[in-house]
């Protein structure tokens, strides 16, 4: 692996996200966010934590440069707090200090060089949305998200020049509105309110491609959480399932983008408890994204459980399809400290060469491809320590090669993740940083990982330097 096998002008960066790493919930005129609300209720969160503080970064955010700065990246993908920008959304005014932390922390790593690649609302939203008219259930959320999204274009976008608009609609919808671990923590419409997001995504897209594309000279994509699928047996059955699971899982929201609709597998399993695009709805669907941002952990095995239906646990994904199982006894990977993530990675570049087939070659980004491990059971030497985490980065990246080579449009990656940080639902006992964070002192110390990544970038700088 040698950082010449990548294309030149290749981004190579860090990933985070707002309510992940910011901390500083209620200060600088911020309102309260749905995972402000939401982690304060009894039992949501494994360790009963919270993002109140999480690392800080929004008093730290100097320092954290300067962990960029030092690893040699040339990008940074972090996300704009919605309730930071606009507290009351669309129904009150823009927050000027909201505005100038994120002011701040852009052009301070444009002066190191380093790219930002913004995504608009990573899971987070202003909880007077939700309680008003419900978030992602009303068609009203689709104006909300035009307006934040074109007042961030207007504050920031002479600096950014990547834009992604959601990020992982594909498992937001199924969290927050099937499984209900993700707030609002409910059990209806999963399809509706992912019908909302496609929608508002589209009306941002509108906006910078009619108003700001031209001046500004950026791009705008969005952000799908992959993973890999492999039938589990030789059979039919199986291979009919994992085509169906990647039709409920990726085409779900990428088809209405590049084709205007939803795909056929799913039109004939759910019939009218899928949403229809209305004629209008295609018309806004017209306009083409310009990425495609993957977020890649891992590979499930997949496979037909007809019988079953109705009564497996495992069985929430969609009818009749299980996920998981083993293949002569084994599962699909190595597994690792979250649970159902199993280190296999062929799956990258057979997620990239999916991508590059069904869409056309659109441009791709690695946004998110990282490795967590058990944070509450360890000393903090042995997780510096985390050769594991090495291996994981160094075998993807492998990967990711193979795809490039075969001619598949990849365009940047970015490691999840930058710094330790809150990890939904599991709070802080699972770690995905480069650095890791003391939270009681908010102590950075890179793990083996930051000089593995360090090396790594550093060994032909003329090939992707800015
Ligand atoms: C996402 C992801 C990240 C997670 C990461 C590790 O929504 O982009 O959930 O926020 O922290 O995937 O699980």
């Amino acid at each position: 692996l040698d950082v010449s096998q990548f294309p030149p002008s290749f981004l190579f960066g860090t990933a985070t996200s707002s309510y992940q790493v910011e901390g500083a919930f209620l200060e600088g005129n911020k309102s309260l966010s749905n995972w402000d609300v939401f982690t304060h209720l009894e039992g949501k969160i494994k360790d009963g934590s919270n993002g109140d503080v999480s690392a800080d970064h929004y008093h730290n955010y100097i320092e954290d440069i300067e962990l960029m700065h030092s690893l040699g990246v040339n990008s940074y993908r972090f996300s704009i707090s919605w309730s930071r920008v606009l507290p009351r959304g669309r129904f009150g005014g823009i927050n000027l200090r909201g505005i100038q932390f994120y002011n701040d922390l852009i052009n301070n790593l444009v002066v190191r060089g380093i790219q930002p690649f913004v995504t608009l609302s990573h899971y987070d939203i202003p909880q007077e949305l939700e309680d008003r008219y419900g978030a992602w259930l009303s068609e009203e959320i689709q104006k909300d998200f035009g307006h934040f999204a074109e007042v961030c274009f207007k504050a920031f976008g002479d600096r950014v020049k990547y834009w992604s608009t959601l990020n992982e609609p594909n498992i937001w919808a199924r969290s927050s509105y099937q499984v209900g671990e993700y707030p609002p923590g409910l059990h209806m419409d999963p399809f509706g309110a992912a019908h909302n997001m496609i929608l508002a995504h589209a009306t941002a897209v509108n906006i910078y491609k009619k108003k700001y594309q031209e001046k500004q000279r950026g791009s705008i994509g969005i952000i799908i959480f992959m993973a890999w699928f492999e039938p589990l047996r030789s059979i039919p059955e199986d291979y009919i399932a994992t085509q169906l699971t990647l039709a409920f899982q990726i085409e779900w929201f990428l088809d209405p983008l590049f084709y205007g609709d939803y795909p056929i597998a799913m039109r004939e399993t759910l019939q009218s408890k899928l949403p229809k695009f209305s004629p209008k709805d295609k018309k806004k669907l017209e306009h083409k994204i310009d990425f495609i941002g993957i977020n890649h952990y891992t590979s499930f095995y997949v496979r037909d459980c007809h019988v079953l239906s109705n009564k497996s646990e495992e069985n929430v994904e969609n009818e009749g399809v299980c996920m998981g199982g083993e293949r002569d006894g084994l599962p699909i990977g190595t597994p690792t400290a979250m649970p159902n993530y199993y280190v296999v990675p062929r799956g990258l570049e057979e997620t990239v060469l999916f991508i590059m087939d069904r869409y056309n070659n659109t441009p791709m980004f690695i946004t998110e491809n990282g490795f967590g491990q058990q944070g509450d059971d360890k000393s903090t030497e042995e997780l510096l320590n985390d050769v594991d985490r090495i291996e994981y980065l160094q075998s993807y990246l492998t990967s990711l090669t193979h795809a490039i080579r075969r001619g598949a449009d990849v365009r940047g990656y970015f490691v999840w993740s930058l710094i330790d940080n809150f990890e939904w639902t599991f709070g802080y006992t699972i770690r995905f940083g480069l650095y890791h964070v003391d939270f009681d002192t908010q102590k950075r110390t890179p793990k083996l990982s930051a000089n593995w990544y360090k090396n790594f970038l550093s060994d032909d700088k003329s090939q992707w330097s800015t």
